[in-house]
């Protein structure tokens, strides 16, 4: 194993602090030394990432494309040291040098590309694709500004530009010898030449997309991946006849249009929004991925069918489906190829992941803007529905409602999760409740018509960022005790349940977590001024904030506690912590107003010296992956309460669940397969089951009148959001909220996420938590049953599961 020298590191990290910055070591800022210290170990890294790709070359390897329009990767500094084992040696030298690691990887900038649970299952699915030595590529986009900075202003979010890439980012290289082009726009001309049409797009405008490479690293194997980002680039950097007339922003007008295309990441996680932007986006990454997979293939092969042996795209969602009209044009117009063959090769390169099950994120894209933007991708996939029309009607009949159900094209609308399962092979849902409500609910026409195609993929995380990193002292406990071979087989962790009657290993991980409450408190006192009891429950709710995940309910509970507490003030319950994070899509006007609320809450409560510190409020600003880092390690509940059947799977369940953190939860997505491995008795579940909520949704039988009309408790916290009591002068603040809760009529759809249906139980499953905390030992032996039960939830197993029945990639082992 390759380990830093002392001596030669300390001089390539001064010679580079030098050349970068032509000032003496000494005198470099902290972000100057975390630049040359990252650009030291991309020195290193580079050298394994070359010999890596030659190994691809030689073994001719099957090879995955894995297309998602978001990575949310988090800081590399940190994760790369780990990955090639230096961390603790570097940290030692640089200690010695008087400089902290940790002070040069908080310089660093998270690359936030990506909103939330799907970019960063994107991520983790990299991270352990590199440790498991599978050949992979991440395809995606280089976006300029990431998800938005939040800032929390008198208790509002406020969003401002993610500027990530202001001074470089030193892990990536820009590959020009790559860039291809992107065509968009113009008309498609059709050539017989006697025996067959050609298709030629004519007076198209050209993007160049111009890759950069970032380095996966895999734990321990020296084996990198890569993540590729597309950006956008013109061909003419500045339009000369405009600039002779003296039309200086006609000039650049073409330059900005193109630069545009890569600006920003849209920062909506579960609505689709029809911007001809967002569509561009989709296209442009696409095709420069298809492309150049397309292309390097043909550079080591001359029959273009092998590709169905050599190359597996596999979409992240429904973003990236252009992929399969995409591979079709190039096989139709580039190769020659007939449709049926074409069809054929394309249906066995794709798969397939739907991630949501929300009506209003189903993306479908408008005739109009489809054609209009790529003329001959409408074509084909007018072709394609025709052709599925055709199929579905020799299968089914004149059945309207099976053809309803799989048509692609719709209504001059292309439904875009129809086109994918059309074009594919191989479709899964991210949680055993959330595929069996793909197979019986949403896409129960396509289930029944090819049920070979679907599967089951629970969703996992990765350990190295998740435990490794982000909780040195539990990942030293855990190795101290049973080794370190959990850091690449989490399954391990099952050697800790002999321990759950050990008294002094319970203390001991007890003493953990709350060193961990202690680290966090430090963040919170510092970044929010609130000084917390870090002997009180440290109960967390991280997650973009939308009514499904019912952060509502969380806050309304606390109301409720509140008032009991003001009633009762010496009503004995355990001293309480909430602790909030979350981001609301920009345009998402009601998940702003239930982040004020949470503030609101916060700020009467935490200041009311009546209620003798039990209760406090915290809502941690600017929620991302490397707070996240800090919050895991610190929690005790785990509040994972959508609305049953509304979360697909959720992966912050399982970081919670492997830093010892008990979930407070429904039975949805993953959280049902957590309470399989840990037992109800090691969780608090409540509320109704997704078979329940499904029905009184179909039925439209549900309206919480009669809760309301029936429990003064729970009038009176509804009042409180009308009445002035959390807002003061402005009363009507929180109004549009009261209304998404108390119906005018039992039949106008009000609290569409049944909260309160599920709220007495919600109480209930506090109240039982609040009960349980008393006993320490008990508390940490369910914490311990947690961390042991974890390893189901690694990302390295899910990859497994992804090769074993849909990629059928082999292992490369790079180590001679
Ligand atoms: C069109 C706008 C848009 C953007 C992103 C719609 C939908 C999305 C994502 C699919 C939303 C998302 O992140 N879904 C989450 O994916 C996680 C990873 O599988 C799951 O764990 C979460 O349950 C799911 O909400």
């Amino acid at each position: 194993m390759f380990e830093f020298d002392k001596d030669k590191f300390r001089s390539r990290f001064e010679d580079v602090v030098t050349t970068l910055y032509r000032i003496r070591p000494e005198d470099a800022t902290d972000e100057q030394k975390y630049y040359a210290l990252s650009a030291v170990v991309q020195h290193y890294i580079t050298r394994k990432w070359l010999e890596t790709h030659e190994r691809f070359q030689e073994e001719d390897s099957r090879k995955l494309y894995y297309l998602s329009m978001e990575f949310l990767e988090g800081r590399a500094l940190g994760n790369n040291l780990i990955n090639i084992c230096q961390d603790k040696r570097v940290r030692e030298f640089l200690d010695e040098m008087g400089i902290s690691l940790n002070t040069l990887e908080d310089q660093e900038r998270d690359p936030a590309l990506g909103n939330g649970g799907l970019g960063r299952l994107a991520a983790c699915f990299l991270d352990s694709l590199a440790t498991l030595s599978y050949p992979a590529y991440g395809c995606g986009i280089r976006y300029k500004y990431g998800l938005f900075r939040q800032k929390i202003v008198d208790g509002f979010q406020v969003e401002l530009p993610d500027n990530w890439l202001k001074n470089g980012y030193p892990f990536e290289i820009r590959r020009t010898e790559y860039t291809c082009e992107v065509k968009f726009g113009g008309y498609v001309e059709t050539n017989w030449d006697g025996e067959r049409n050609h298709f030629v797009l004519k007076n198209y405008d050209s993007v160049q997309a111009v890759p950069y490479d970032i380095p996966i690293v895999g734990y321990g194997n020296d084996f990198v991946n890569t993540l590729r980002v597309w950006d956008a680039e013109p061909y003419e950097s500045l339009d000369l006849d405009e600039f002779q007339k003296g039309n200086y922003n006609g000039a650049r007008e073409k330059v900005n249009f193109v630069n545009s295309i890569t600006d920003v990441l849209y920062p909506n996680d579960s609505n689709r929004f029809g911007k001809e932007l967002r569509l561009r986006q989709q296209y442009f990454f696409v095709s420069a991925s298809v492309q150049t997979a397309i292309k390097k293939y043909m550079q080591h092969h001359d029959d273009i069918r092998g590709i169905r042996d050599k190359i597996v795209f596999h979409m992240n969602d429904t973003h990236p489906v252009l992929a399969i009209p995409e591979l079709m044009r190039i096989l139709l117009d580039e190769y020659g190829l007939d449709w049926a063959e074409a069809w054929s090769l394309t249906t066995s390169c794709c798969a397939f992941t739907n991630h949501t099950i929300m009506s209003e994120a189903l993306e479908k894209w408008p005739r109009d803007i489809m054609e209009e933007m790529l003329p001959r991708i409408w074509q084909i996939i007018s072709e394609i529905d025709r052709r599925s029309k055709v199929a579905i009607k020799e299968r089914y009949g004149e059945d309207q409602g099976k053809m309803y159900g799989m048509a692609v094209i719709w209504d001059d609308s292309v439904r875009m999760a129809n086109l994918a399962i059309t074009g594919s092979y191989s479709v899964n849902g991210v949680a055993a409740i959330h595929t069996e409500i793909l197979k019986k609910e949403v896409f129960r026409d396509f289930y029944e018509m090819t049920p070979e195609k679907f599967s089951n993929k629970t969703n996992g995380v990765t350990q190295r960022r998740f435990l490794l990193s982000a909780n040195p002292l539990l990942a030293e406990w855990i190795t101290d005790r049973i080794g370190s071979g959990w850091i690449t087989d989490l399954t391990q962790l099952a050697g800790l349940k002999h321990l759950a009657d050990d008294e002094n290993a319970l203390k001991e991980l007890a003493a953990i977590k709350k060193k961990n409450k202690e680290r966090l408190a430090e963040y919170i006192y510092k970044n929010n001024g609130i000084l917390v009891n870090t002997d009180s429950i440290f109960d967390v709710q991280v997650k973009r904030l939308h009514e499904y995940k019912r952060q509502l309910m969380n806050i309304l509970h606390i109301m409720h506690l509140y008032n009991r507490l003001k009633d009762e003030p010496n009503l004995d319950i355990v001293p309480h912590t909430f602790i909030f994070g979350a981001k609301a899509a920009p345009a998402y006007s009601r998940a702003k107003l239930t982040i004020k609320l949470i503030n609101a809450v916060a700020d009467v409560v935490n200041n009311d010296a009546a209620i003798a510190e039990k209760l406090k409020i915290v809502f941690i600003e600017d929620y991302c992956v490397s707070n996240a880092e800090l919050i895991f390690p610190a929690a005790e509940i785990s509040e994972q309460i959508s609305a049953a059947s509304k979360e697909a799977s959720g992966t912050s369940n399982m970081k919670f669940m492997m830093n010892g953190a008990l979930t407070l939860g429904t039975m949805d997505g993953a959280n049902v397969e957590i309470v399989e491995e840990v037992g109800r008795e090691n969780a608090f579940i409540f509320g109704m089951s997704a078979e329940e909520v499904i029905s009184h949704e179909k039925a439209m039988d549900y309206s919480p009148g009669d809760i309301i009309r029936q429990d003064p408790s729970i009038r009176r916290m509804l009042l409180q959001l009308v009445n002035g009591f959390y807002s003061g002068d402005k009363p009507e603040l929180f109004r549009d909220i009261y209304q998404s809760l108390v119906p005018v009529n039992d039949q106008d759809g009000a609290d569409r996420f049944f909260i309160l249906k599920d709220f007495s139980d919600y109480i209930r499953a506090h109240e039982e938590a609040d009960r349980r905390y008393r006993n320490a030992s008990d508390w940490n032996r369910a914490s311990l049953l947690n961390i042991a039960g974890s390893g189901r939830f690694s990302s390295d197993r899910t990859i497994e599961d992804y090769v074993r029945d849909i990629w059928h990639l082999k292992k490369l082992n790079t180590r001679q």
